[in-house]
């Protein structure tokens, strides 16, 4: 990397969207937080504008090279030529192991000094994580080594992505109930979800939504379960016997459903922080649900064979021993429990994990605790590649 060691280190994030939005989501998150927190020069080559742009409604669609946030954004697409080593940053991340552009890889390897390489890994709580955390692998043909970084939970990995002002903003969101309500009926919701018990929920198609439907129905407490647009399309759609559209709210017995918009990305975390109770899925948005302070349930990202399933062990052996019924309430929601699909009691589920919150909301401030000892992923990534010099 670069040869004044003092000097803030130029660095390109390499994002493909495989789909939805937690690949952009970490990268854009990353991206400018190394920028504004480190003052790191950032370009952020991303092959899919529209789903960025859905986190982030300030991104052009037909723009090859813009800025955004002080961050340079390039759409890849087609450059596949030839790049020369000034055009090479000192620090260049792929992520998920994206395939670089071939020529921007030959031009990496004739760089003086050669950048710092890495690929930035998925997160899981699985043990082995510790063990393939800063490994290096030699390029097969050329004189590069690339090195793996795994965010994690543990002092062994590079830790999670943390805004440095994040906890002083959601202190401040979540000191008295004005700037929440403001928030809240800025989303469109009455004043009776603002007063119910409140749930935010993002989620993978497949989870069994018209079932915790049903049971909230029968609540003996008001729920207002707050769905952003396109999340659990068709359970909704039944719900609400209408287009499942921003503004659509329907109400069932001690249920109020109201489809959200899908908000940028800073706004979401403001759902995160002002709802008693959050359903995240995937990487970034669980990530996020863990910095909001508040109980959560994750259904993660399926992989085949059930791979997933274990990941999900793994996070629960973690976060939730002792909470039981939160431990069984994730298994089911995800398709891991025991017993055949479908044979669940979803009122029994609910119940238990109502009463459980006040010990999930515990562990929630003590877990939050404990990942910050882990110090910041941003920061714990440059000090690595700087290591590499
Ligand atoms: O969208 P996700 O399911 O994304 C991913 C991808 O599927 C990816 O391929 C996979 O590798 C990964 O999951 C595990 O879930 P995630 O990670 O939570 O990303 C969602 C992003 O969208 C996150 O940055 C928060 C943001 N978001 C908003 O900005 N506004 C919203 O209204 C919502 C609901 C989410």
């Amino acid at each position: 990397m670069s040869s004044h060691p003092d000097r803030t280190p130029t660095l390109t994030i390499f994002c493909k969207v495989v789909d939805n939005y937690g690949d952009i989501g970490i990268c854009w998150r990353m991206a400018r937080q190394l920028q504004r927190e480190h003052g790191v020069a950032v370009t952020l080559w991303v092959d899919d504008l529209a789903s960025f742009r859905r986190i982030c409604p300030e991104v052009a669609l037909e723009a090859d090279l813009q800025q955004v946030q002080g961050v340079a954004v390039r759409h890849w697409r087609g450059q596949d030529g030839a790049y020369t080593p000034d055009q090479v940053d000192d620090i260049v991340i792929e992520f998920f192991a994206c395939d670089l552009p071939p020529g921007y890889v030959e031009a990496m390897a004739r760089r003086e000094p050669r950048p710092a390489w890495l690929n930035y890994e998925g997160l899981s709580a699985e043990e082995w994580v510790e063990g393939c955390h800063r490994l290096p692998s030699m390029h097969p043909r050329l004189k590069l080594t690339k090195h793996f970084f795994f965010p994690g939970f543990t002092s062994k990995t590079g830790g999670l992505l943390r805004e440095r002002e994040l906890g002083r903003e959601r202190a401040a969101f979540q000191s008295g109930a004005g700037r929440r309500d403001a928030f809240l009926r800025g989303l469109g919701l009455a004043e009776s979800e603002i007063a119910a018990f409140k749930v935010s929920l993002f989620c993978y198609p497949f989870a069994p939504v018209a079932e915790l439907f049903e049971a909230w129905q029968d609540s003996a407490q008001p729920i207002a379960c707050l769905v952003p647009e396109g999340v659990a399309a068709e359970a909704v759609q039944a719900f609400l016997g209408a287009p499942a559209r921003a503004g659509a709210s329907a109400t069932r017995g001690a249920l109020t459903l109201r489809v959200l918009p899908f908000v940028a990305q800073p706004d979401y975390d403001r759902l995160l922080w002002a709802c008693d109770l959050n359903f995240v899925r995937g990487e970034d948005s669980w990530v996020r649900a863990q910095w909001a302070g508040r109980p959560f349930v994750w259904h993660i990202y399926f992989q085949e064979e059930n791979l997933h399933h274990k990941k999900l062990r793994a996070f629960l052996d973690r976060y939730a021993s002792g909470l039981d019924s939160l431990k069984t309430f994730s298994l089911q929601w995800n398709g891991a429990g025991p017993g055949a699909a479908g044979a669940e009691d979803w009122a029994a589920l609910w119940s238990d994990l109502k009463n459980e919150l006040p010990g999930i909301a515990e562990r929630a401030r003590a877990w939050e605790a404990q990942m910050l000892e882990n110090g910041d992923l941003a920061g714990n990534l440059l000090e690595f590649a700087r290591s590499l010099r």
